[in-house]
């Protein structure tokens, strides 16, 4: 995606403006296909990822596409064939939760634009299979893998609306602009912005469609003004009852000393502290790393481990000389280790995944420590191993 978009992508346009890009076929060949809705489908729930499907603007009931076995709701398949045979697409939310691969692309979109991503499939089998014309309270990136479809595009007409406050655009009547900014038809490896607010359209063409969408997550104004404010409640006059019987001047008073403490916090936080402590609250995905965590084993020097956490975590070093430490702040928590790590621990947590050995060689340490330091930070749940 970062090639993609290209250069200055994420400081001038993203968020802004709508924006087209190709990623070479090669490299999205292999990602996700028919095949692997066929095993989504065959596990009998999606979930925790959601399942949907969508005709001429509606979306249908769940019972429309599922049954009720042994005392669980699971997806019908042939009920979901079927529908897709009548021009319904398919559309899962949060695939990137139960799809190793697309849990790895979401991951370096994340990675990529520096807010957390998720990842949602449409496919779709006719001209029929769409949304209603709307708009989306997240920035979105939309990734062509199979087949092409159109996007017809529309200025916003709600300027950056906020996810659980200005709900998304459903209604097609309703205030969309009559003509669209851009009309594009999407082939596999198109990629596509749009910034949330921007109303779009989206038709296949009477083919084959398979496309992700990635919602971004975006911090914005009303996050950090919502930060700064947590971080007034130490003060006492934060805390006070207000004044409900005071007089007019009591009131006036107590609203401008809570004012004055606003801003004198607001005035000492900047937006690099809101994003360092972001970095130390940041959780990433839950994963265990079997059997090294329960066994007492040590894992071979070609096993490949990665970090977990998608924004890189805070390390700072505490003391001087023989008595220094690490500092590692990271998913609300903080982690102290011997400095003689630093190399270790820095090469680690910057890199994208490597072997015990890559790790010894890169941070010019030995395979010995690297794998009881691998195994300090698996046990802490900083590191997983993984099988790619
Ligand atoms: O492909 C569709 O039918 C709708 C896609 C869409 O609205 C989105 O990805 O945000
Ligand atoms: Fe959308």
């Amino acid at each position: 995606m970062s090639r993609a978009f290209g250069e200055g992508f994420l400081v001038g346009r993203m968020s802004r403006d709508i924006a087209f890009g190709r990623i070479p076929i090669e490299e999205i060949d292999g990602l996700f296909g028919w095949s692997d809705i066929n095993e989504l489908l065959a596990r009998g729930s999606v979930a925790p990822a959601e399942l949907r499907m969508w005709k001429d603007g509606a979306e249908l009931p769940d019972h429309a596409f599922t049954t009720v076995r042994r005392g669980h709701r699971v997806i019908d398949q042939a009920r979901v064939v079927g529908l897709m045979r009548q021009g319904h697409s398919l559309i899962v939310d949060g695939v990137d939760q139960v799809h190793p691969g697309l849990r790895a692309a979401t991951d370096d979109v994340t990675r990529f634009v520096g807010a957390f991503a998720s990842c949602n499939l449409f496919a779709a089998a006719g001209r029929t299979g769409n949304v209603t014309r709307h708009f989306d309270d997240y920035d979105i990136l939309v990734l062509q893998l199979i087949g092409r479809k159109r996007w017809s595009l529309f200025a916003p007409t709600v300027p950056d609306p906020l996810p659980g406050i200005d709900t998304a655009g459903t209604a097609d009547a309703g205030d969309c602009p009559s003509e669209p900014v851009e009309d594009r038809v999407l082939e596999p490896g198109s990629v596509l912005h749009v910034p949330r607010g921007w109303w779009h359209r989206v038709e296949p063409a009477d083919e084959l469609s398979v496309h992700l969408t990635f919602p971004i997550s975006q911090r914005t104004g009303y996050d950090w003004l919502r930060w700064v404010l947590s971080r007034t409640l130490a003060d006492a006059s934060v805390r006070a009852n207000l004044d409900r019987w005071g007089s007019g001047d009591d009131q006036r008073a107590q609203a401008e000393r809570l004012a004055d403490v606003f801003l004198a916090e607001a005035s000492k936080a900047s937006l690099a502290d809101f994003f360092d402590d972001e970095r130390r609250q940041a959780h990433g995905r839950e994963a265990t790393s079997l059997p090294w965590e329960v066994a007492p084993l040590r894992p071979p020097p070609s096993t490949r481990i990665e970090p977990v956490h998608l924004a890189a975590p805070v390390v700072e070093t505490d003391g001087a000389g023989d008595g220094e430490r690490l500092r590692i702040a990271t998913a609300g928590q903080t982690f102290s280790l011997s400095s003689d790590h630093l190399a270790l621990v820095t090469t680690l947590l910057e890199s994208r995944g490597l072997t015990i050995q890559e790790l010894a060689d890169r941070a010019g340490s030995d395979v010995e420590t690297a794998t009881s330091l691998t195994l300090a930070l698996l046990k802490l749940r900083l590191v997983r191993t993984v099988d790619r």
